[in-house]
Formats: structure tokens, C-alpha cells, sequence
């Protein structure tokens, strides 16, 4: 009796053990595809851990990089500079696509994020006839990106029902198409720090239609249809269709932007822009992390001796 104990209290610590050790156990890292060109081309044997349109040779295409991602399940994107006029995307696994924004451009293609796939994409830019256009089923998270759609009938960003889009210090914007809004929420949307923005000579153009629910901080949109976003506090209107009521909030803000029709296409701030200084430290994430073009927030851009953060994408910078 004695012994059978011993065998099952060895038994029991080599379970615990185990256990412990596979709870210990260091994730398995997310595989890295680093894309070599701005060509197309689907991978080669998708799965195989290798990104490759040709067997053997290494040529990594963003096409080919996001077909190998989805076979491998998840894995993280790096893009080097150029532009990626590429054939349409489409996400069914967890990617993540990193690029630098001043480099990396995207160019007419839209990209699908599956129901149940998600997309991470930050560092890239987009100011195409007709531009790259997202369509959300699944989760996308946007950082730090300048997406803008050029007499496009689709929105940058059209969020369907059951979709998620978080997106952060990043621009969207439609062109010279007043029918079709910059973005679209039909699920759940969330902006911080960032823009929606329409240029167009229709005084009606629109800008931000949601169906959803779209909750903002921090940012600036220049018109709302449909429901009114919820508020965080901190954002920005240059009229009162978007209703905002939350602290901080601006209604009938003189923007004061310039757009920079530069790689890319971002805006300036005046010194007497509503949006200047406008968040204290420590609200709103003031104190933390940088504008779209990746400048430290916050700076002192209205030149008072007290640097705060800039509602929107931009931060001035000093002087
Ligand atoms: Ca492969
Ligand atoms: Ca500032």
C-alpha cells in the first residue's frame, strides 16, 4: 500500500509539475513575413511558413504575405518603403501590417477583414484615385495612418454590422465625392486622436455616417449623420451636426488646418486653432504617445509656456 502511495504522490507531482511547466511556457512567438517587393503575387504554398511567390526564392509580396499570415493563422507584416498597388487583401487570420508612413503607400485595393479575422495595420498611407478602402466584417485596428479615398465610391473605412474598427492618431478622409462618406459605421466604431474629414465644394458632402455605434475622443469630425457619435470628451466639430456634448468638447470650432497635399497627406494647425492645446496632461491620454507623423504629444503649440495636447491627429509644434 505504501508503495502504490509513493508511486501516485510521484505521479501527482510529476502532474503538477507538467502542468506547471506548460503554464510556463513562453508563447510561441508570432511569425514575421517581411515583404521584399511592392509586387503581386499570390504565395506559392501557403502554410509552409514561408512567404514566397516562387518556390525556393524568398519573394515576399504583400499579397503573398497576408496569403501565407491567413494559412499560418496569425503573424506580423513588416512593409519597407514603397508603393503597394497590389490586388485586393483579404484577412481571415490575426495580422498585423507595419509599414513607416512617410514610405509606405497603398494604392486601390480594398481590404476585407473576414468575420472573425483581424487586422492590426499602422505606418501606411493612401491618397489614390481611388485609394485603399477597408471593409470591416471582423476586427481592424488603425494606427498612425493617412487614408485617403479619391472620388471613390467607397468609404475608407465601412465598418459592416458584427465589425469592429479602433483606430488611432490617423487620418480619413473622401475627396471630390460628396455622395459617398469618408467613413462609414454600421457596428462599432471607436476614434481617438484622430480625423474625419470630407473636402468637397457640396456644403453636404458627407463625412462620418453611422449606423452603429461610434464613440470618439480626442478627435475631430466635420459633419455626422445619421446617430450622433458618443463622446469621450475632447473632440471636435466645425458645426453642430455631430452633437457633442461631452467635457472639453468643441462645437463650431475654427479648425484652423491647412492641408499638406504632401506623402503624407496630413494637415497644419494655426496658433489660434480651437484644436491647439486644447487637452490638459493626464485627459484624454494627453502625455503619451505620438501624432500621426509621429512627433511627441504634448507640445506647447499655442506658445503660452504650457504644453497640452492638439484635439485631432496633428500636433503643432512649437513656435
Ligand atoms: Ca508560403
Ligand atoms: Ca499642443
Amino acid at each position: 500500500m505504501v508503495t502504490v502511495s509513493r508511486r501516485c504522490a510521484a505521479a501527482l507531482v510529476a502532474l503538477v509539475v507538467s502542468a506547471t511547466l506548460v503554464g510556463c511556457d513562453p508563447a510561441v512567438p508570432v511569425p514575421v513575413l517581411a515583404v521584399t517587393g511592392t509586387g503581386s503575387g499570390a504565395d506559392a504554398s501557403p502554410g509552409d511558413g514561408a512567404c514566397e511567390v516562387t518556390p525556393g526564392v524568398g519573394d515576399c509580396t504583400l499579397n503573398a504575405a497576408v496569403d501565407e499570415g491567413n494559412a499560418l493563422g496569425r503573424a506580423t507584416i513588416i512593409l519597407p518603403a514603397g508603393t503597394y498597388d497590389t490586388p485586393n487583401l483579404h484577412v481571415t487570420g490575426d495580422l498585423a501590417i507595419v509599414g513607416d508612413v512617410n514610405t509606405v503607400q497603398l494604392a486601390n485595393q480594398e481590404v476585407r477583414v473576414a468575420p472573425g479575422g483581424r487586422l492590426s495595420i499602422s505606418g501606411v498611407h493612401s491618397a489614390y484615385i481611388t485609394g485603399v478602402h477597408f471593409v470591416v466584417e471582423g476586427t481592424l485596428i488603425v494606427d498612425h495612418a493617412s487614408l485617403v479615398v479619391i472620388e471613390s465610391v467607397w468609404p475608407a473605412i465601412d465598418v459592416r454590422p458584427g465589425g469592429r474598427a479602433v483606430v488611432n492618431d490617423s487620418l480619413m478622409a473622401q475627396v471630390f465625392m460628396f455622395s459617398t462618406p469618408a467613413v462609414r459605421n454600421a457596428g462599432t466604431l471607436v476614434l481617438r486622436h484622430s480625423v474625419v474629414y470630407a473636402f468637397d465644394t457640396d456644403p453636404n458632402a458627407l463625412v462620418l455616417v453611422n449606423e452603429g455605434t461610434t464613440t470618439s475622443a480626442a478627435s475631430v469630425i466635420t459633419g455626422c449623420s445619421g446617430t450622433p457619435p458618443e463622446s469621450l470628451g475632447y473632440n471636435a466639430s466645425p458645426g453642430g451636426t455631430c452633437a457633442w456634448t461631452g467635457p472639453g468638447d468643441v462645437v463650431d470650432a475654427d479648425l484652423g488646418t491647412t492641408i499638406e497635399l504632401s506623402s503624407p497627406f496630413h494637415y497644419t494647425l494655426t496658433a489660434t486653432s480651437d484644436l491647439v492645446d486644447a487637452i490638459p496632461v493626464g485627459v484624454a491620454g494627453c502625455g503619451t504617445g505620438t501624432d500621426l507623423l509621429g512627433r511627441m504629444r504634448p507640445v506647447d503649440g499655442d506658445g503660452d509656456g504650457v504644453a497640452a495636447c492638439d484635439i485631432g491627429a496633428i500636433e503643432r509644434p512649437a513656435g
